[in-house]
């Protein structure tokens, strides 16, 4: 057990439940929320309909507007209106459009050491880098924790990540720490783990950097990641002007862990990841012989967006322009970086060079706006390179470094930046511009709040209404998929897609689009029959983005089951949330003998799901071929005691009335 370890030590400190030994339930307090628009409208109408009259987490919440902010039409913009309002009603700090990227934003103005966060987005680990306990979540899940429900999950093993050597070679930076994390322990590497981040080395990454790290700690799988805060959390807090919000937190000197990696600063190297997994990460050097042509480089997100990758970017192009043929765009991720470097002439230089300043959000990281040409080669400062991601289903997304985007931009090829000369290193301001509000309206005081009217647009609609796990299952295959499948290709965003968060009965149209598209109307045509639809997945299926939309969208399509090898964190979590049975594979060749189009029946669901649960029985799928041909296989879930009551209950709001029924009679 890892005790005495930072992770360790916040969740004792804030343990309502259960007993910290991995694998095992815990409940933990949380003390902060954050949703973004993407997901907030949904966890916001969730919030409503669970009834409390304002948010209950004891420190803050804050609601971001970052994701949907091209207005094309009246649909985003209502979001936003929804968003602002419902915020100022329950007494929610609001981040207007503009204000900048969440993460980014949270880590300036809100983190504090030693605190939970939980968020809708997977990236919401960001904040460990300020030394918080921050965990991505489906926006149920916030909701509830707004609601002032605890957090259940399965208590992560701690993994000891010790970066020795005292400084990173010349060239070299945070993301190339993440990115060899990556390298070596792929995209599930970090399933049910937290990666502590120890040793001397961590003495040469300031805060910023330090949340490049923990924020990609995502693409691991990882619950979450995080650094220990010290003197280096400390001066970044006093250069933020927020040294009350600091606090000592450091491991115990005789800490132990439940695993360990060691990284030598020393022998890294710039490092890309190559297209369309984070995890394909191979040596800039490796691919600069093979002249790899940059159409686009973009710089920015919730990643690699603060004042020391700006200003960075902005030295080495400095009296430079951007290569011919390349279109640079840097969006920065707050208004305080934004101000900043516009304040410090950064700004003029990276304007001087050729790049294109776009607005401090998402934006080209989530595919709202900005796509790459046909066939184009992007090279992208963000975190994912999914397929299509970035709008452009035949472009490739390389990811890497603030610096190695540079030299991509300079000579408009995949670059090694050591070939650039003398390295640049920055120093943070001296003191960051005291924070703009002008963008931030705080929770209203009581008296105030009552006369806030909820602005809903006609694009928002309410949550459809599910019903309990039924006494059979009687379905059919309709897509069969590999390993590492994203919760992009189930659920895509894009800016056509997008704006559809608010209505489940529209996005729910574009389930695994890119993939079938045929998938969902035949999802539909089962459900009129009285057919449920079955799934059948690979490894790591729904990695990825905390989405809940990937799971609420296939369940509104009539989706009952999802059959795969294993699961990712936060997917398992909302097809739990949503009432969708996640089914593993007891005996894994057996994924090869289901095919779609296949009949599935699980008789008496419930019962052989409770005696899954509670005697380690094998859950019997009966699969009948289009030939006639039916065998049977045995198959398992890997779920708390309280997710079971989920899955029986028909999802968490229906578990949630239930509770609230069984009160009120009593
Ligand atoms: C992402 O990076 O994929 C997103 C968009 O931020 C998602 C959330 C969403 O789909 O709205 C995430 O990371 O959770
Ligand atoms: Fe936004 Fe991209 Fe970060 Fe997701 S990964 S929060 S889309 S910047």
């Amino acid at each position: 057990m890892a005790k005495g370890t930072v992770a360790w030590k916040i969740i004792k400190e804030h343990l309502v439940h259960g007993e910290m030994e991995p694998g095992k339930e815990i409940a933990i307090r949380i003390d902060q929320t954050l949703t973004q628009d993407a997901t907030g409208t949904m966890a916001y109408l969730e919030f409503e309909a669970m009834g409390v009259d304002e948010v209950k987490t004891p420190d803050l919440s804050v609601s971001y507007i970052d994701h949907n902010t091209l207005q094309l039409d009246f649909r985003n913009p209502d979001d936003h209106e929804y968003l602002r309002t419902v915020g100022m009603k329950y007494g929610i700090w609001v981040s207007k459009p503009g204000n900048g990227i969440c993460h980014q934003v949270h880590l300036e103005r809100f983190a504090k050491p030693g605190k939970t966060l939980l968020g809708s987005d997977s990236h919401t680990p960001t904040a460990g880098g300020a030394g918080m306990i921050a965990i991505g979540a489906g926006g149920l899940d916030v909701a509830a924790a707004m609601a002032g429900e605890p957090f259940y999950t399965k208590m992560p093993k701690i993994v000891k990540v010790e970066l020795r050597g005292k400084q990173l070679p010349p060239w070299v930076s945070a993301k190339d720490i993440i990115l060899e994390m990556l390298r070596r322990l792929t995209v599930k590497g970090g399933l049910m783990k937290i990666f502590e981040y120890v040793g001397e080395g961590i003495k040469a990454l300031s805060v910023p950097e330090r949340a490049t790290i923990t924020n990609m700690g995502a693409e691991l799988g990882a619950t979450t990641s995080i650094f220990p805060s010290d003197e280096l959390t400390l001066d970044f807090f006093r250069r933020q002007g927020r040294e009350q919000d600091w606090i000592e937190l450091l491991p115990d000197p005789d800490a132990e862990y439940d695993e360990e990696v060691i990284i030598n600063l020393d022998e890294l190297e710039p490092l890309i990841a190559q297209p369309h997994s984070p995890d394909n990460v191979v040596p800039v050097r490796e691919l600069q012989g093979k002249r790899i042509k940059v159409n686009q480089v973009v710089i920015g997100s919730c990643t690699n967006s603060s004042y020391r990758d700006l200003k960075t970017v902005a030295e080495i192009l400095k009296g430079k322009k951007v290569h011919r043929d390349v279109s640079l765009i840097i969006a920065p991720g707050s208004r305080q970086v934004l101000e900043q470097i516009a304040r410090d002439g950064t700004l003029a230089d990276l304007i001087n060079a050729g790049a294109r300043i776009i607005e401090t959000a998402c934006g080209p990281c989530i595919g709202m706006g900005w796509a790459p040409p046909s066939k184009g080669i992007s090279v992208r400062s963000f975190n994912r390179n999914f397929k299509g991601r970035s709008g452009t289903l035949d472009a490739g997304v390389y990811l890497a470094s603030p610096e190695t985007c540079a030299a991509a931009a300079l000579t408009g090829y995949i670059t090694d930046p050591r070939t650039l000369g003398e390295p640049i290193r920055v120093t943070l301001p001296e003191k960051f511009l005291p924070y703009n509000d002008a963008l931030l309206i705080p929770p209203l005081p009581k008296g105030e709040r009552e006369k806030v009217e909820i602005r809903r647009g006609p694009n928002i609609k309410p949550l459809p209404e599910f019903d309990e796990m039924p006494e059979t299952i009687k379905g059919k295959v309709e897509i069969k998929v590999g390993d590492n499948i994203t919760t992009d290709h189930i659920m895509p965003a894009g800016a056509k897609i997008l704006p559809l968060r608010s209505n489940i009965y529209e996005i729910s149209k574009y389930v695994y689009h890119y993939v079938d598209e045929g998938f969902a109307q035949r999802a539909l045509n089962n459900k009129e029959q009285g057919i449920a639809t079955v799934i059948v997945g690979g490894e790591n299926y729904g990695q990825g983005s905390s989405r809940e939309h990937a799971a609420l969208a296939p369940r509104y399509l009539g989706v009952r089951a999802v059959i795969a090898k294993s699961f990712a964190r936060i997917h398992h979590q909302n097809l739990c949330n949503f009432g969708i049975l996640p089914l593993e594979f007891v005996n894994p060749a057996d994924y090869e003998k289901i095919d779609q189009n296949d009949e599935i029946e699980i008789p008496n669901v419930r019962e052989q799901l409770t005696a899954c649960v509670k005697e380690g029985k094998p859950i019997k799928v009966t699969v009948k071929k289009p030939s006639g041909d039916t065998f049977e296989i045995e198959t398992t879930v890997n779920i708390t005691p309280r997710q079971y009551e989920l899955l029986m209950a028909g999802g968490l709001l229906n578990y949630i009335k239930n509770k609230q029924k069984q009160e009120k009679t009593n």
